[in-house]
Formats: structure tokens, sequence, C-alpha cells
């Protein structure tokens, strides 16, 4: 991971940009809140994380104007809605790149994450937080999977009373 840091919450801007607060945030900070992050140079390290954590399935998406046309804002619009789901969001950059906001608990801003080529991501079901291309307009990602990908998106605050919801925060009480 190149970097994460605060989100600078300024909407009056195109959400691609970097929206860089210039608040750094730790990889130790992305873990207290569940975030699991690893770089993988190649997809040896991939099938090895695969194993450890019992991902038996993958599939390959891409994510451009050229992939898909006219449907790509509505697309990226969708993405950038808060959302959570019910199982981990597992995503290995192969080209481009992509921004993941999560939630920060207890404070409640957006950290950041600015993955790359190499960079595997995994969210923690229960976890709110939205993707966006950045101004390269480009992506390409594996998306692994335990069994069947459970990639319904349930907004917020609809999903704020889920089971999975309450289990992910109580996984993560700060003192
Ligand atoms: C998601 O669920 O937000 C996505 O699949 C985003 C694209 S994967 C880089
Ligand atoms: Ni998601």
């Amino acid at each position: 991971m190149v970097e994460a840091y605060y989100h600078d919450n300024d909407d009056s801007v195109d959400f691609r940009e970097p929206h860089n607060s210039g608040e750094k945030v730790s990889l130790e900070q992305l873990e207290r809140v569940g975030a699991f992050y690893k770089h993988c140079p190649t997809l040896a390290e991939v099938d090895q994380v695969s194993l450890d954590r019992a991902y038996k399935n993958r599939d390959s998406v891409s994510i451009s104007s050229e992939s898909l046309g006219d449907a790509l804002m509505p697309k990226l619009k969708t993405f950038y809605a808060e959302h959570l789901h019910e199982d981990e969001e597992i995503r290995y950059i192969v080209e481009g790149e992509g921004y993941f906001d999560v939630r920060n608990e207890p404070n409640d801003r957006w950290i950041r994450c600015k993955l790359v080529p190499g960079d595997l991501l995994v969210l923690p079901a229960g976890m709110y937080h939205r993707f966006t291309l950045t101004t390269q307009n480009y992506v390409k990602a594996i998306r692994l999977f335990k069994d069947e990908p459970k990639w319904v998106a349930h907004g917020r605050p609809d999903a704020d009373n889920f089971a999975i919801r309450r289990e992910y925060l109580a996984s993560v009480q700060l003192a």
C-alpha cells in the first residue's frame, strides 16, 4: 500500500481526486479496525494468503471506460455509496489503482487507502466502506471469496442493526 490517510471530506471535488487531508494513518490503525493488508509482489503470495484464510474462489474484474462505457459513472457512484457486506471484501490489485475508504471506529472518519499493483486488502464483514477509481480511471483486480461471493451492498444506516454489524463493532471495540 502506498499510503493511508484521513479523507478531507471535501465533497465539492471529484471523488477520484486524492482527497488527502495530510493526516497519515498507520497500518496498525487499519489493523485495529480489522482491515488486513498484505503486499503480494506475485500471485504466489496471493495463493498463500488464499490457503491460509481458506479463500477457495476468485475472479477478475476490470473497471474503466473501455470495459464499462457509459455504465462507468453509475457503477462508480454505486461503489462510492457507503455500504457493508455480510462477508469479507478481498481485493488484489493487478493493474491500475483504486481508493478504498474505510470508516474508522469510533471517530467515524474516513480512512482512504490507496491500492496499487501488488496490494491485497481484506475488509472485514460489517465494516462500512466505499470504493472509487483514482484519476487514472482504471483498475484490474482479483476478487477472492470463500464459497459463494456475498457482494450484496447494504447501505448506511439500513445495515446499522444487522447482526454482522454488531459483531463487527464488538470485535473492534476500542478503549
Ligand atoms: C467493490 O465491491 O467495491 C468492488 O468490487 C470495487 C472494485 S474492486 C477493485
Ligand atoms: Ni464493498
